[in-house]
Formats: structure tokens, C-alpha cells, sequence
């Protein structure tokens, strides 16, 4: 099948085509040592990195590529600190709401800060202080409000808002306000959530070497001001394919923690595909115990226990982040073939497989034993999950006919819905009936689709993932080391100039729950190098779903985004240093930005 080179930023979307076939087990090699990477020291305690988190630092067993990410970013991780710029109110990603800057009332985090926050903002204020303890070395206890005289970080809820704050309706269930005086910092919400997100936004707020996770000399300046915010879309998401190559619990938390970074509220997990079922399912074994064992080209398998589930549902809970498991059905289905042969068409098993082609499997859509199945792993997975959804695949199945598919999705669109649960499913379910909220993902490349508009006229709502903007898997530019491009490349301000309100033809804005960044890895086989695709257009993606259509704007956000390469570097996160991103150099030491007073930045390249 064609593919279609990357469009030019403003000229139409061009119709990009998967391939149904590429070379098995063609996996890309990573890049040689530091060719197009910029790594970081992997943490080894705090700053919210999860035990194991250490996996890609060079330590026995881990393949070279990625140790050698880290190794480059660690000897590049000094640099990072010595070029602490202060950072100022407007540079938050994703950009908030509204932000008023007031120079003359800056907060300076002293190490006898206190932490007070009312009862229902504890648990924030206790991730915020993990946050900041590492590298400011400061005690920062977590005290009850109300508030002393000393300087405070105050975490105030809706019920201790002082009079002529924004009450909780207007900030909603993710909004916050931040108010930055010479006094304190006092975050304002209505709800958990949102707090949390306030929280998130001081954290970017304090100077880059706050990321580091060991104590660091710094001023730890906060720019004065107030800023007040929610989100634009409530589904704010990315997609980590589990199946493809398996990513163990810790790799997965720490995902989690990069998607709370951004504000990001969802993480779509596809457990299953040809390659390998991840996920075990009680009443059908062999899913997870036979299916679970392969993985692209040969690599290692793996599968998460219920236990292995909960951790990373309630890591992510903890964290205000959804997670959406995805069954994909009726078609990347051999690695449950393999398992159970009597859900095949012939009731033959076939053999496992290892490469990267997609459409040629399917469980049987004639037989009855087939959505006994389909009940019993969703009925468990449902079981499992505490969120809303449950996304249902529905892509590529193409060897079923398109009657057979349909009433195949009926059945398991229903089936889903006695769960409880919500159906998603990727925008080939359009043709299937409607069942109450179900929601469709677009991954089209050319934004006109007439029965995905038709679903959403009877009442679908949309997740916007174009293959050609969203898709972390292709690669940013011709020589990426990994990665995919039957979607074009994707640069990040090819991921950043797009309005997901009106990207669909015949999709209203009303119509649109939100975005989502989907990282597919066939190619990606450690954690450095799913960090190395999703930074920094995660950053991008994550922008859209959350900031006024207002404030969109490529030259402030790629410098708004450059300011976060440090932040990554110090926290031992790969990105790939984008050469359209103007990342700070870095300047001698005696040339420190901190040193210099207020708001006078120092330009930085
Ligand atoms: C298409 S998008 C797929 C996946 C591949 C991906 C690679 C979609 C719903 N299906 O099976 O992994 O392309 O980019």
C-alpha cells in the first residue's frame, strides 16, 4: 500500500494509508551512542520516579541502546543545572487560561516552608512535597490549615477560599487558581484534581534544578502573580502499546507520572494484539499464560497479573489520570488464537506471531463461543477497572466482512455495556449502532470521514488522534532512529498546529471529548526510547487538549517548551532534542542566570 510523504505545515491533509504489511521482525535499530538523543541520568530516589525507574541506567542486562541514552544525558545533566534560568509566570506547559504577572511579588521557597492544606488536598500536598524535597533538601511538612506566618505553600480547597476568589464552579473539575506573593504560594480548587494540577504548575514554576534528585544550591524563586486555569477537552490522553513490547509495572508508572505532568487525565493501555495478550483474564488462562509470552521480533513477553493491573490503575488514581484498557477485537487477535484455537475461524491455532504486520487475524465472528469470550474477558476487565471506559479496538479487521464486523460489534459493543462500562473504540466502529455515550477515535490522516461524522450525528462523541499529527510512533524526521512513517513524519510543530475542534469534517467542536497521543511500539523496546518519541511532543499534544484555542501560538510554545529540556535532562527523562526547539545552551557557571535578580531573563540560544 502507498505512503504518503509528510504535507506541508499549511497545506491540506494529505490521505496517508497503513500498510498492511511490513517486513517481519523488521524492527529499526536504535541510534548509535548519543546520535540523536539527549538523555538523563535516570533518579534514583524521589522527584516521584518509581522504584525500578533506575532499569535504563545502564545496568547489567539492560540492551545498550538505551543505557547508552542514559549515559549521554548524564554527562550532559551538570551542564542542565548550571544553566537554571528563573523561570516567568507565562512559561507554564500547557499554556493555563490566564496569567497576570506581578515582578514585584515574588515567592522564595525558604527551607522552613510549611505545607498547610485542608483535609481533602492532603494527598496532593504530600506529592507536591515528594516533589520538591529532593533537590531543596528543605523538611517542608505537611501541616493542617489554617495558615500561619510563615512562609507557606498553601493548599486551599474551595472551602477555605478567601472572598473574591473564583469559586468551584467556575474552575470546574480540573481548574485552579495559583496566587504567587511575596507571602506564599496558595493554590485554589475545587476539587482534588484540580489542586493537583495547580500543584503541577508550581512545580514548573520553580527554577529546573528542582528536578533533580539530590540537593541542589539554588534560590528557589517562584515569579509572582496570579494565574487561574482549566482545561479546554475533559479527555486529555496518551496511549502506551503494551503489546507490541511489553513494558513492565514501573516502566508503565512512569509514564503515568509524565502524562500528570503535562495534565494529561487518561492512559489508554492496549493490552492486546497479535504479538502478545497482556493482561490475565481468570476464566480464560492460556490468554495471558500462552499469549503472553511473544513479542515484536522475538523480544521478551510478559503480562500483568490482576495485582500488576490494580498498582498501576491506583498509581495512576493517585495521580488524577484514567486508565483506559483497550481489548482489540474482533481483528489482532493471534496472540489469543494461539492460545484458545477454538476462537479461530478453522479452529486451527496459528503459529505465534512475531512481526509487524496487521489485518490478517480475527476470532470468529460466526461462532457463539466467541462472545462467550468476549464476555468474560470484558466482564474481568471491567472488574478490574474503576474508570468509565473500556475501548473496544475495532480497527483493521480486514479479512471480516463487513455485515459479519458489524454485527460482531453490536454484540460486543453490548456486552461492554452491561458492564457498566463506557465503549470506545477506534473510528472503525462508526458503522455500528449507537449505545449511550459511546465514544469513537479518530486516527484518519485526512480528516473527512463521512460515517464517523454520521456517528457522531447519532450521537458519538470523538477522541482526536490523527495519525499524521497525534501518532508518536512515526518518526520526526527522515533519519529518527526508530519509529514509523506510513503517517508522514511528525515534527513537533506538525504535532502542535492543529485544532482538534475542527479537525473532522462534519464533527462540531460540542462533539469533540478531547486528544489523544498514541505511542504504538513495534519499534519501541525500552522505556528511554518510548521517552525519546513521546518528548517532547507530548508536551504538544497535551497543550491542545488543554489550552484556550486563544493562547495557541508555535513561537511561544517552542519556547515555552525549550524551558522543559532542562527540567528532563535533570530528571533523567530521554527526549529528542527537536532542532526546532531552541533548547538553552549551556553557559559557565559564573555566568549563572539564577544569580541575576527578578525577571531579567538571560537569553539562552
Ligand atoms: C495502526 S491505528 C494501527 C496499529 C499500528 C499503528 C502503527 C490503529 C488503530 N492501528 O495496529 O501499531 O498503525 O502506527
Amino acid at each position: 500500500m502507498p505512503t504518503t510523504p509528510t504535507a506541508p505545515e499549511t497545506g491540506p491533509e494529505p490521505t496517508a494509508t497503513r500498510p498492511a504489511s511490513t517486513p517481519s521482525g523488521d524492527v529499526p535499530p536504535m541510534s548509535p551512542p548519543g546520535a540523536a538523543s539527549l538523555a538523563g541520568a535516570v533518579p534514583s530516589a524521589g522527584a516521584g520516579a518509581p522504584a525500578g525507574a533506575a532499569a535504563d541506567a545502564g545496568l547489567p542486562g539492560v540492551p545498550a541502546p538505551a543505557a547508552e541514552l542514559a549515559r549521554v544525558a548524564a554527562s550532559r545533566a551538570d551542564g542542565a543545572l548550571a544553566t537554571a534560568a528563573p523561570v516567568r509566570l507565562d512559561d507554564v506547559v500547557p499554556a493555563p487560561e490566564r496569567v497576570v504577572p506581578d515582578p514585584a511579588s515574588d515567592f522564595t521557597l525558604s527551607a522552613d516552608a510549611v505545607l498547610r492544606v485542608s483535609p481533602a488536598g492532603r494527598d496532593v500536598a504530600e506529592q507536591l512535597a515528594a516533589w520538591l524535597r529532593p533537590a531543596t533538601g528543605f523538611p517542608l511538612p505537611v501541616a493542617d490549615a489554617p495558615e500561619g506566618g510563615l512562609p507557606t505553600l498553601t493548599l486551599s480547597p474551595a472551602a477555605l477560599a478567601r472572598s473574591g476568589e473564583p469559586d468551584g464552579t467556575r474552575l470546574g473539575d480540573e481548574g485552579y487558581r495559583l496566587d504567587v506573593t511575596a507571602g506564599g504560594v496558595r493554590i485554589t480548587a475545587a476539587t482534588p484534581a484540580g489542586l493537583f494540577h495547580g500543584a503541577q504548575t508550581l512545580r514548573q514554576l520553580l527554577p529546573a534544578p528542582i528536578e533533580s534528585p539530590t540537593v541542589v544550591a539554588a534560590r528557589w524563586a517562584v515569579p509572582g502573580g496570579t494565574i487561574v486555569d482549566r482545561p479546554r477537552f475533559p479527555y486529555r490522553s496518551a496511549m502506551l502499546d503494551v503489546a507490541r513490547h511489553f513494558f513492565a509495572v514501573e516502566d508503565v508508572l512512569r509514564v503515568v507520572d509524565h502524562l500528570a505532568r503535562y495534565k494529561l487525565n487518561h492512559l489508554h493501555l492496549h493490552l492486546t494484539d497479535d504479538q502478545g495478550w497482556r493482561i490475565a483474564v481468570d476464566s480464560w488462562p492460556r490468554l495471558a499464560e500462552v499469549g503472553g509470552a511473544t513479542a515484536v521480533g522475538g523480544g521478551q513477553g510478559g503480562w500483568y497479573t490482576h495485582a500488576d493491573y490494580r498498582r498501576i490503575v491506583a498509581y495512576a488514581a493517585r495521580r488524577h489520570v484514567t486508565v483506559v484498557p483497550e481489548i482489540d477485537l474482533p481483528g489482532h487477535t493471534n496472540a489469543a488464537l494461539v492460545a484458545y484455537p477454538e476462537l479461530a475461524p478453522g479452529k486451527i491455532a496459528p503459529p505465534p506471531y512475531t512481526g509487524t504486520e496487521v489485518g490478517f487475524s480475527y476470532v470468529d465472528p460466526a461462532d457463539e463461543r466467541t462472545y462467550d469470550f468476549v464476555a468474560d474477558v470484558v466482564g474481568e476487565v471491567a472488574a478490574l477497572t474503576p474508570g468509565p471506559w473500556l475501548h473496544l479496538g475495532g480497527d483493521e479487521a480486514f479479512k471480516v466482512p463487513a455485515d459479519s464486523y458489524r454485527t460482531f460489534v453490536d454484540r460486543a459493543q453490548r456486552l461492554v455495556a452491561v458492564t457498566g462500562k463506557t465503549v470506545v473504540g477506534w473510528h472503525q466502529l462508526a458503522p455500528a449502532e449507537h449505545v449511550d455515550g459511546r465514544v469513537l477515535q479518530w486516527w484518519g490522516t485526512n480528516g473527512d470521514d463521512p460515517e464517523t461524522a454520521d456517528a457522531v450525528r447519532r450521537g458519538a462523541r470523538l477522541i482526536l488522534s490523527p495519525g499524521n499529527r497525534a501518532y508518536l510512533d512515526m518518526k520526526y524526521a527522515q533519519d529518527t532512529p526508530i519509529g514509523n512513517d506510513w503517517a508522514g513524519l511528525i515534527d513537533v510543530r506538525r504535532a502542535y498546529e492543529w485544532d482538534p475542534a475542527t479537525h473532522v469534517r462534519g464533527v462540531p467542536a460540542e462533539a469533540v471529548l478531547g486528544v489523544e497521543a498514541p505511542l504504538w511500539t513495534e519499534s519501541v523496546t525500552t522505556i528511554a526510547e518510548a521517552e525519546f518519541m513521546l518528548f517532547p511532543r507530548l508536551p504538544a499534544v497535551a497543550e491542545l487538549g488543554w489550552s484556550p484555542r486563544e493562547t495557541h501560538d508555535w513561537p511561544r510554545f517552542r519556547s515555552r517548551l525549550a524551558g522543559q529540556g532542562p527540567r528532563w535532562t535533570t530528571a533523567g527523562i530521554t527526549f529528542h532534542p527537536s532542532p526546532e526547539i531552541p533548547w538553552p545552551v549551556t553557559v559557565p557557571p559564573q555566568h549563572r542566570p539564577t544569580d541575576r535578580p527578578g525577571h531579567d531573563r538571560t537569553p539562552l540560544g
